[in-house]
């Protein structure tokens, strides 16, 4: 997409910034300093307004809007043409004094009322390389898919759940005006994007296809409110637009999967969440209908009194191009796998069906058995949401709120579906 000189320039640089000395051995040449990137996005964004740059340091600019804008700073005479999607690559001069600060600004008529307007302060370049005021990432020179996660300020990630496969450049952008940060511990990732600001993470090329990778905000109280989603690495021969993008290239509707996963202590007293991720970490590893589940959910276990526990799946559903028996035994399927263990009393099961549901489910389906060995009762309801696209599965072993069996499961999803564990922890 670059012009070959600039992208041999850009290579060059782009290598040197790797190499770059640690921080404890500073040095002030501007080749040491990394790239800066600024994307022009749809709604009159830029990915950043404020900007931190020392003189020399470069910056790479991407419209990524389908119209045409501009990057603009009168006072240095400059006015570069940003067409879609070809960067174009602009250096601090020398002789821009730290301490200072400019406008940027698009002059395309309505742009800059529109909001793209922005401010770079000039600093030193040891403020750069020490990293106090980088907001954005270092760009990689080889191009590579990219997919956006936005960082909200409702304590949720959107979308939560996204496929990527290695090398994919996942871009996380804080839309919101208060810091978040972006965390996975698996890549030995945290990185803090301040209001406005973005981080690139770069999917390792050593990734296992098939695993799934937590991330996660680390901002005290901000995970347990929700601020959570998966990394799902897509087999390297299937294409990532399969599974996070829809047909018109956006990506996948945008469920808030988050509010259904109760927090930490929400179930009450004496109640614990063990563990929460993605729904194959709660199911096992399986091959669930790719048709009825076009992507990965998420699930949580809870463990409370007297050894109960709960199994909560939460797992996007699509029911307008799937006959019903499908999506009916596909969501059996994923109850059958929480129940695991279970002698599923299928007599029984029958006359659960004829149980009004829970308040709030369009649809109920509900399978019922007892642990042989264990002797702990339990029940699995699933509460179909056809109007939000998702459907909770929950199984209890054991008591909850003095119940057990499936009015145990009803009673639970009932409180998941009404919203009563909003707001907790
Ligand atoms: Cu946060």
């Amino acid at each position: 997409m670059l012009l070959g000189a600039q992208r041999l320039a850009l290579v060059i640089v782009t290598a040197l910034a790797l190499t770059m000395a640690p921080v404890s051995a500073v040095q002030e040449t501007s080749s040491d300093l990394p790239i800066v990137e600024l994307d022009v996005l749809e709604g009159f964004l830029w990915s950043s307004t404020e900007l931190a740059l020392a003189p020399g340091q470069v910056i790479l600019i991407t419209n990524r809007d389908v119209a045409r804008h501009t990057f603009t700073i009168d006072i240095w005479g400059v006015d570069l043409s940003l067409s879609t999607l070809k960067p174009v690559v602009f250096t601090i001069p020398e002789t821009a004094e730290v301490g200072t600060s400019v406008e940027y600004y698009s002059s395309i008529p309505g742009d800059r009322e529109g909001g793209l307007v922005g401010t770079i302060s000039i600093v030193s370049p040891e403020v750069v390389l020490t990293g106090i005021l980088i907001s954005t990432g270092l760009r990689l020179p080889e191009p590579a898919p990219r997919v956006r996660i936005e960082a909200r300020d409702d304590f949720t990630f959107q979308p939560a759940i996204v496929s990527v496969a290695a090398g994919t450049l996942v871009e996380v952008v804080n839309t919101g005006v208060i810091s978040h940060h972006f965390v996975v511990d698996a890549w030995n990732v945290n990185q803090t994007i301040a209001p406005g600001g973005m981080v690139l993470v770069r999917v390792p090329a050593d990734v296992e296809p098939g695993t799934v990778i937590d991330f996660y905000c680390s901002v005290p109280g901000h995970e347990q409110q929700g601020m959570v989603g998966v990394l799902r690495i897509a087999q390297s021969s299937r294409p990532i637009a399969d599974v996070v993008q829809t047909r018109d290239g956006r990506v996948e509707p945008r469920i808030d999967m988050r509010s259904f996963l109760p927090g930490e202590s929400a179930l009450g007293s004496g109640w614990t969440r063990l563990r929460s991720g993605s729904s194959e970490s709660v199911l096992g590893h399986g091959d669930y209908s790719a048709d009825v589940f076009p992507y990965s959910g998420l699930g949580a276990v809870y463990v409370g009194p007297d050894g109960a526990r709960v199994s909560l799946v939460v797992l996007p559903i699509r029911t307008d191009s799937v006959p019903n028996n499908q999506v009916s035994s596909a969501v059996q399927t994923v109850q059958s796998s929480l129940a695991t263990g279970w002698s599923v009393d299928r007599i029984a099961s029958a006359a659960w069906r004829s149980v009004s549901p829970p308040e709030g489910c369009t649809v109920a389906e509900r399978v019922s058995g007892v642990v042989p060995t264990v002797t702990l009762p339990g029940g699995v309801t699933s509460c179909q949401l056809t109007g939000v696209g998702v459907v909770i599965v929950v199984s209890v072993e054991g008591e909850y709120d003095g119940l057990s069996g499936v009015n145990a499961s009803d009673h639970l999803v009932e409180k998941i579906v009404t919203g009563e564990f909003d707001g907790g922890e």
